[in-house]
């Protein structure tokens, strides 16, 4: 198998990363095509933890090359913090190679993120602030700027003029703030296309070739799911496509490349930022699940919602990405539970469904149906082998391939790479 994806079934921090740097070691090229520095894994490698935002946690190990493509949206100040700690710690960053045709996330996007949120008050979408929404709306109102256009200095400008005096207008006539200024920004971003020049190329025909050659690539998804600016339970989504699809367009490559698309989900399900989560578990046993897996944000630190496991979401996150594969993580959780539930269907308006329903409305009205499975209370941290589970963890594990219909790939029982159960 060569094109395998990594992508999030539930609303992201599944903990993609540990799959991610397992399954690194043994491809030559890994990529991202979506989203920017609002997705993040941490890595740890010899004992040192790395966070990484924006660019693939594959570049530890990957030869060929850490691909951040066309879909992705670049903060140029996170990628080179990013990059000069890595090179601080001595890994070869020098195969990072960056999508001429990927959108530059400018300081006016940070800051139209922050006013529309605050504008919006209780209708605020919980975002990470860090102007995802702006950049995408900016590249689908076709006045973008993408990497190639920081590289040409007149085209720089001429965009960054035009672009100012429409986010300005916005700013100072709807949110009344103050205006930003050409020359606060175009020397710094001019500087960052220049110091960004060696990584970039198209890296469409880089990914393409490397297939072509039977080359094993990693596909990195970011976020989930649930958060996919079509599939998901928008508009409390995120402004990219986090499905399986959108590695195709995100990278410039055929729907019909991928051979493996790997979810990833939790043993329950977490959502941070507001929107319906109809498992949602507003209880001690939620706190106890949230104090246990220590569900706090990596990057803004926001506690995270927590519910039971949503074979609803699942099913359709399966269809949506066309899952194959199933990667569960954080089982260890439940060690000393007395039951554990799992949502099999909603009920709607005294209806039982066994859909995600498009209407906000209507999911609000969501119940879970829930079946309820025996917990075990053995500390399961140190278990190496499927066999050597108790016998009430293999049928919690049991239930949630039957389901979702996707056999397990992998089940973790701790943070660490060494606590991964590996099945197939
Ligand atoms: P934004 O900033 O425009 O993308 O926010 C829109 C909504 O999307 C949510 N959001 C996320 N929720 C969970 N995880 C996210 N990213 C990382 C991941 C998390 C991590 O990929 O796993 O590990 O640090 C993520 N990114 C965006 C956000 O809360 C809003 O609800
Ligand atoms: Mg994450």
């Amino acid at each position: 198998m060569t094109a395998v994806a990594v992508v999030g079934s539930q609303w992201g921090d599944e903990g993609k990363g540990k799959i991610t740097d397992f399954l690194s070691k043994e491809a030559t090229m890994a990529v991202r095509s979506n989203g920017g520095n609002n997705a993040g894994h941490t890595i740890e490698i010899d004992g040192k933890e790395f966070k990484m935002r924006l660019i693939p946690s594959g570049i530890f190990a990957a030869s060929k090359g850490a691909v951040i493509g066309n879909g992705v949206v670049i903060n140029p100040e996170v990628m080179f913090g990013e990059l000069d700690n890595l090179e601080k710690n001595g890994i070869d960053t020098s195969k990072l190679r960056i999508s001429n045709r990927a959108h530059i996330i400018m300081p006016y996007d940070i800051k139209q993120d922050e006013y529309q949120e605050e504008s919006k008050g209780a209708n605020k979408i919980g975002t990470t602030k860090n102007g995802i929404g702006p950049t995408y709306m900016d590249k689908a109102s076709r006045i973008g700027i993408r990497v190639c256009d920081l590289l040409e200095k007149d085209t720089f400008e001429e965009k960054l003029r035009a672009n100012l005096k429409e986010k300005n207008e916005l700013f100072t006539k709807v949110y009344g703030k103050p205006a930003l200024k050409f020359e606060d920004i175009f020397d710094k971003y001019y500087e960052y296309g220049q110091k960004m020049k060696k990584y970039v190329t198209d890296t469409s025909v880089l990914v393409n070739d490397a297939l072509d050659n039977g080359e094993k690539v990693l596909f990195e998804g970011a976020q989930g799911t649930m958060l996919d600016i079509d599939e998901g339970t928008y508009p409390y989504v995120t402004s990219s496509n986090t499905i399986s699809g959108g590695i195709a367009s995100g990278i410039g490559m055929g729907a019909n490349r991928l051979n493996t698309v790997i979810g990833v989900c939790k043993a329950y399900t977490t959502r941070v930022g507001e929107g319906p989560f109809p498992t949602e578990l507003k209880d001690e046993v939620g706190d106890r699940i949230r104090d246990t897996a220590h569900e706090y944000g990596t990057v803004t630190g926001r506690p995270r919602r927590v519910g039971w496991f949503d074979s609803v979401a699942l099913r359709h996150a399966k269809r949506v990405s066309g899952i194959n594969a199933l990667s569960l993580n954080l089982l260890d959780v439940f060690s000393g539970f007395d039951k554990i539930k799992i949502a099999t269907a909603y009920e709607l308006d005294g209806k039982e469904i066994d859909y995600y329903p498009a209407s906000l409305k209507e999911l609000y009205r969501c119940k879970p149906v829930y079946e309820e499975l025996p917990a075990w209370d053995e500390d399961i941290t140190q278990v190496k082998n499927y066999e050597d589970l108790p016998e009430n963890a293999k049928k919690f594990l049991k239930e949630v391939e039957r389901v979702t219909g996707v056999e397990l790939v992998t089940v973790s029982v701790g943070p660490d790479r060494e606590q991964t159960i590996v099945l197939k």
